[in-house]
């Protein structure tokens, strides 16, 4: 870059950027205009076949998201404007009045870039701060227009773009992905006649039975207000307060402490659309329903010592995960579920179907499958996308609706009032990631950050100016069919009788689930309460849980050191239904279809490595889509045994045990030496150990075991489900049972050993 500057001029006018060039002009022949592809028929389901997506390549089927197009935008290859579009010359130096001299107040360029960077933030998300989403589609399997007239049900077949948030519910926006809360999971479904949001949750039953309740429910959650701890927690004081003197949060709260809240992935999760919902179909005939999301990898979760660590070691945990299976091709999948079920049916139920704290078991209305919900794009952008998208219970379409639920009442009031001060203004549904599919026309004007441009004098209906237009739907448009008990004369505040039952369904719960999670349960209250400064909270508790099932009190009680009261008094004297367990209701009940794709496996070696069985290993993991990354304690390359040369992708130190699903030790003598003199080394194995997952030693990696004290055999002469020996060279075997083990996820056993 010429550096001789004319006199007068500044010295440095032209000065090149520090790195050169290269990072402050285009490439040569990288001017051209970019052009933004739109899914067309012949580009549909092309990337299928191609390992990623992301990156603005169309996605298969129906191009969720394609109507985005419009209004993706991208610089490269072109140059830098102002807002308005005039060419920036210099974005490095403000405009000053001579070189030492103060800034002009009419550089709008600078002037311009600092405040719009002053206004960049929003408001986070009052609950739901911290989530990450992503595109796809939903398919329906079949023709379901004899129960609803909803369009994503209309033909066996039928996809509708959906676009999907995940969420922690307590924690701030930049909290960490793994702690103990419940997730959200929100569906936008783009129909063709409206959008439709599911906006539900993890956990088929909420904490409260009415909306009244949910700015305490909320406040006792959130950091305490006089000094902002804990975040992202509920292990504090106000939480356990409000819900111990809250007994229907108790069927909650066993959901809450048991592995559901920490899950392994947000792929490996279910969803429920929580209250119960109307189907209704073209004749004005309505069912209820439950909606069921669950998902083909199966249901997995985290140990808590895990997620404690993974907090730290990776925030980012599930929202990179779901990133690089979508970016890797390993499309995340749900198959949508319903439970359907008639108000004659209902009123026999020993719950009622509006309480938001009770489950339909699948033993009294199995779960229909309906339909396939796959995940197939990444955002290109998490503000426009991720932030501004707006869900809300109250955008229901033709042919589903609401019930009385009083939580899901107050809900369709929430949502709208909520983005109206989130994003600024009752024009949010606007913003693209917002704006529906279906055409949209009516006499709603003006507001903040109006777009759309409504042409002609008419805005009112009638109109004989405008041709009556738009023109009301009739019977082709949404209709309200309440088969809901009608509204009592008086008004009340108050609840129906069976609300008051808080327990039985909790007791459901806990004798439906195995020994490792009703241990995990335990734990989980042990650990929440004894962050619980207030003793007095913690016997409330107790007293609580008594009333669930004395095993459960028993356990919390020793756990805290206290005894167990007498159970809380209970708020019906009517007799409890009883309930048998319901296998349905265990984390281990969905293994999943999946086996052991995208679970990421760590070969731990060093210099000396037996370098072909690494490979081999490394290989066939690969072959059935698992991620092996070979681990050492350093980067860079490892001298084999043979004089090979091995690449090490990343270090322990980089990614902890907590980071993977399974470990391989590699063979060879002085690699296990150097992993058996590496403290981190050592703490990997006791780690994935400790946290049930799959170990395999190949040969000599056996004596790496021995070192950190870990039995190669449990303590009752039983083999270890989780752990295996292969002798040298003979890989084979102790492989295949090691992928089995894998696709399973954990071994719990050697967690009672
Ligand atoms: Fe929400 N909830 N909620 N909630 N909720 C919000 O809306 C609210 C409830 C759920 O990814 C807010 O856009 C009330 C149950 C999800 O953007 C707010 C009540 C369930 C998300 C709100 C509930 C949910 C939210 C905050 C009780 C499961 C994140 C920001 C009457 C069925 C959606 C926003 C996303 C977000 C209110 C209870 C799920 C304030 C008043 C029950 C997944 O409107």
């Amino acid at each position: 870059g010429g550096q001789q500057a004319a006199a007068g001029m500044p010295f440095n006018a032209n000065k090149p950027g520090e790195h050169g060039d290269a990072s402050r002009s285009p490439q040569a022949g990288k001017t051209c205009p970019v052009s933004h592809p739109v899914a067309t028929a012949s580009t549909v389901g092309e990337t299928s076949a191609s390992p990623k997506t992301g990156g603005g390549v169309p996605p298969v089927g129906v191009c969720p998201a394609g109507h985005l197009d419009r209004v993706r935008a991208d610089g490269s290859g072109q140059r830098l404007t102002t807002n308005q579009g005039v060419p920036v010359a210099d974005n490095q130096n403000s405009l000053k009045v001579g070189l030492r001299g103060p800034t002009a107040m009419e550089d709008f360029i600078l002037r311009e870039k600092i405040t719009h960077f002053d206004h960049e933030r929003i408001p986070e998300r009052v609950v739901h701060a911290r989530g990450s989403a992503a595109h796809g589609y939903f398919e329906s399997y079949q023709d379901l227009s004899a129960i609803t007239r909803a369009a994503p049900f209309a033909a066996a077949g039928k996809r509708t773009p959906v676009f999907v948030r995940f969420s922690t519910v307590a924690g701030e926006r930049g909290s960490a992905d793994t702690v103990r809360d419940v997730r959200g999971f929100a569906v936008k479904f783009y129909t063709d006649e409206g959008n439709w949001d599911l906006v539900g949750n993890n956990i088929p039953v909420f904490f409260i039975q009415d909306a009244m309740k949910f700015p305490d429910l909320i406040h006792a959650v959130k950091p305490e207000p006089n000094n902002a701890i804990p975040q992202a927690a509920s292990a504090h004081d106000t939480f356990w307060d409000f819900v111990t003197l809250m007994p229907e949060s108790t069927h909650m709260l066993m959901w809450h402490t048991s592995d559901r809240a920490i899950p392994r992935s947000y792929r490996t999760m279910q969803g429920f659309g929580v209250h119960t919902f109307q189907l209704v179909n073209a004749n004005g005939e309505a069912v209820f329903c439950k909606f069921h999301w669950q998902p083909v990898q199966g249901t997995h979760s985290l140990v808590w010592d895990e997620a404690a660590k993974i907090a730290g070691a990776d925030p980012d945990f599930h929202r990179r995960d779901l990133w690089e299976a979508i970016e890797a091709g390993a499309y995340p999948e749900w198959e949508l579920g319903l439970q359907i079920f008639t108000e004659e049916q209902a009123d026999q139920f020993p719950f009622d179907i509006l309480d938001p704290t009770k489950i339909v078991p699948e033993e009294l209305v199995p779960v229909q499958v309906v339909g396939k919900m796959t995940l197939n794009r990444n955002p290109d952008n998490f503000f426009a996308e991720t932030e501004q998208v707006a869900f809300c219970t109250a955008h229901i379409i033709p042919g589903i609706d609401f019930t009385n639920d009083p939580l899901l009442q107050g809900r369709i009031h929430s949502y709208v009032d909520t983005q109206i001060s989130r994003l600024g203004g009752p024009n949010f549904h606007e913003i693209p990631i917002n704006a529906p599919v279906a055409p949209l026309h009516n006499n709603q004007r003006d507001g903040m950050h109006r777009q759309a441009i409504a042409r002609g004098r008419v805005a009112y209906e009638p109109n004989s100016l405008g041709g009556g237009c738009p023109f009301q739907a009739g019977m082709a448009g949404f209709q309200t069919v309440f088969k809901m008990p009608q509204p009592p004369e008086d008004k009340v505040r108050g609840k129906p009788e069976l609300f008051a039952d808080h327990y039985s369904q909790a007791r459901l719960f806990w004798i439906s689930q195995t020994p490792a999670e009703q241990a995990h349960i335990v734990n989980a209250f042990r650990f929440e309460l004894s962050k619980v400064q207030t003793p007095a909270i913690r016997v409330r508790l107790v007293s609580m849980l008594a009333n669930v099932d004395p095993i459960l009190a028993e356990g919390v009680a020793q756990g805290l050191g206290i005894e167990v009261p007498a159970p809380m008094p209970l708020a019906t004297q009517a007799p409890p239904p009883h309930y048998h367990p319901s296998p349905a209701l265990s984390l281990l009940a969905r293994p999943g279809a999946t086996g052991i794709k995208t679970r990421k496996v760590a070969i731990l070696a060093g210099h000396g490595v037996d370098a072909a069985s690494l490979q081999a290993v490394y290989a066939d993991l690969l072959a059935e889509g698992a991620a092996p990354r070979v681990v050492s304690p350093q980067l860079g390359q490892l001298v084999a045994y043979d004089g090979s040369r091995v690449d090490v992708e990343v270090s322990i130190e980089a990614t902890p045990a907590v980071l993977y699903d399974a470990v391989v030790i590699a063979d060879g003598a002085a690699s296990v030496a150097m992993l058996m003199r590496d403290p981190d080394a050592r703490d990997f194995i006791r780690q994935q150990y400790r946290h049930c997952k799959p170990v395999l030693a190949l040969g000599e990696g056996k004596d790496l075991l021995e070192k950190v004290g870990i039995p190669t055999a449990m303590d009752n002469g039983d083999a270890d489900a989780g752990l295996f020996v292969a002798a040298a060279g003979g890989a084979d075997a102790g492989l295949q049972a090691f992928k089995q083990a894998l696709a399973g996820h954990r071994n719990f056993q050697r967690e009672f050993d």
